[in-house]
């Protein structure tokens, strides 16, 4: 990147960006995110564009790609990719989850480390961001076969990980059982126990309470704390979930129990539409015991619960909709539908679900308030850092006083987006808060720390 190119204007940046990283749109579009609020803050703070801190931000600190050879269970060989990206440690630790699924790229894996760092930045706890993944699709797979899989892509990763290094920890298609393989084989090739290097492990053996719920149930207190700036709560509010995984089983339950009536829930076969209120039990045997499909739901449920195979639920009429299963899950189409039926709030659970003009709907409606993943489904990132506090100090919290610090910690976020948003001209504009202020945190802490 030529000096010439750089400055104090956004767009120039984001061109630079497209042109050095051709093929990764994913990874595009979660900068032009970042960047399109930026160009105030750039020209009232003259000392980030003379230090290239968004040419730095722009750019992986490193990039490991690795191969993960495995022998499944009829004994032939298989051949993965595997990679973990430590985006920026100005904050602390590279700190992000890994994602098992065969859709894996390496822009796949830049775009979620680009929000993380932000992300992180916005839970004001000390950790940096990274990401990692793998085009392992675990479905269908044996205990035994991801066992094997977590164990030969480990005795890659466990050279680049560590509790002050890098903290990896779970994201789609990766959740309490793989941590334990990736733990297990992390301590036998180190021959330490050093707990503090992955996070979501087992509450018996050093995994913090509440880390299972942690996103599911942030998202639903962010939305608390957003229904509260207007006066309003979520008693009685209906309310539609994409995706049956570890974040939405959490925020559907989260939601209930505050009051919510939540009537559709989604995964990858298709779409339940329950009027009668989404009985989660039967949705957690099926997809967390049974790892089956939600489109066994409705057959067991019976009553007027219909599922629709292959749609999404975004044409169930609701007043909050919150996207929980994958990138640029929800577009412009469905978030027109969304506002016709009545939607005044959206927010995120999963990580750029809403494509940027599903986005620009949304901000464009009246009275729809929209909150991007990075501050709204910061909870699972915040708990992964209590536990890496709880692992350090060789502590354990009881699940009350960690859902209190995660409960006050969403509200924190919610307030630092609001007043952020409202100091640089965007009353009411969770997206510029977001990213403004997580921007400022990382672009500060990268000042203060010279050119490195
Ligand atoms: P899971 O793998 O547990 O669940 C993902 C769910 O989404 C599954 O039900 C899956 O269907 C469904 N899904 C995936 N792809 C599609 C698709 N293309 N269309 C429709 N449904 C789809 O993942 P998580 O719940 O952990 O993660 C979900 C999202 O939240 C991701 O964007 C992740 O990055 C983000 N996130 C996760 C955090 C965490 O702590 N786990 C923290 C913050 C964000 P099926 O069951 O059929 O595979
Ligand atoms: O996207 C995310 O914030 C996560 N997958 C959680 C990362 C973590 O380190 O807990």
């Amino acid at each position: 990147m030529s000096p010439s190119t750089t400055g104090t204007d956004p767009d120039v940046l984001l061109q630079d960006v497209i042109d050095r990283n051709p093929g990764e749109p994913e990874f595009h579009q979660a900068v032009r995110e970042v960047l399109a609020p930026l160009g105030p803050v750039l020209e009232a703070r003259p000392e980030f564009a003379k230090a290239r801190v968004l040419e730095r931000l722009v750019e992986p600190e490193r990039q490991v790609i690795f191969r993960v050879p495995w022998v499944d269970d009829a004994g032939d060989v298989h051949v993965q990719r595997a990679m973990r990206v430590g985006f920026n440690s100005a904050l602390g630790p590279y700190k992000g989850g890994m994602r098992f699924n065969p859709a894996v790229t390496l822009g796949t894996i830049k775009f979620l480390g680009f929000e993380q760092v932000f992300k992180n930045a916005l839970t004001g706890l000390a950790i940096g961001g990274g990401k990692g993944g793998a085009d392992f699709d675990p479905k269908g797979r044996s205990d035994e076969e991801v066992m094997r899989f977590c164990q030969s892509l480990m005795t890659e990763l466990y050279r680049h990980i560590g509790p002050d290094q890098d903290v990896p920890a779970g994201d789609a298609g990766v959740a309490a059982r793989e941590i334990g393989f990736l733990f297990g084989q992390y301590k036998r090739i180190t021959g330490t126990y050093a707990a503090g290097t992955l996070t979501g492990k087992g509450t018996g053996w050093g995994g913090a309470q509440v880390r299972t719920e942690a996103t599911g149930y942030g998202l639903v207190y962010f939305v608390r704390e957003m229904l509260a700036a207007r006066y309003e709560d979520l008693d009685g509010r209906t309310v539609v979930v994409s995706g049956a995984g570890n974040v939405s089983i959490f925020a559907i339950e989260k939601a209930q129990a505050l009051g919510a009536r939540v009537v559709g829930v989604s995964d990858s076969s298709g779409a339940v539409h329950d009027p009668d209120g989404i009985d989660l039990d039967l949705v957690k045997a099926i997809k967390l015991q049974e790892r089956g499909r939600l489109a066994e739901y409705a057959e067991r449920r019976g009553g007027e619960a219909t599922f629709d195979e292959g749609a999404t639920p975004w044409s169930i009429p609701c007043e909050i909709a919150l996207p929980c299963a994958t990138q640029n899950e929800l577009d412009a189409k469905d978030a027109k539908r969304l506002v016709k039926n009545g939607v005044t709030l959206v927010a995120e659970g999963a990580n750029m679900p809403c494509t940027d003009d599903a986005v620009a709907v949304f901000q464009d409606a009246d009275g729809v308030a929209y909150a991007p993943g990075k501050a709204s489904n910061a909870g699972g990132v915040a708990v992964s850092a209590f536990e890496m506090e709880q692992n350090a100090s060789r502590n354990g919290w009881t699940f009350e006083n960690t859902d209190e610090r995660l409960q006050t910690t969403m509200g924190q976020i919610h307030e630092l987006c609001r007043r952020t948003a409202a100091e640089h001209d965007h009353e009411d504009d969770y997206v510029a808060g977001a990213n403004i202020a997580g921007f400022l945190r990382v672009a500060d802490a990268m000042l203060a720390q010279g050119v490195v």
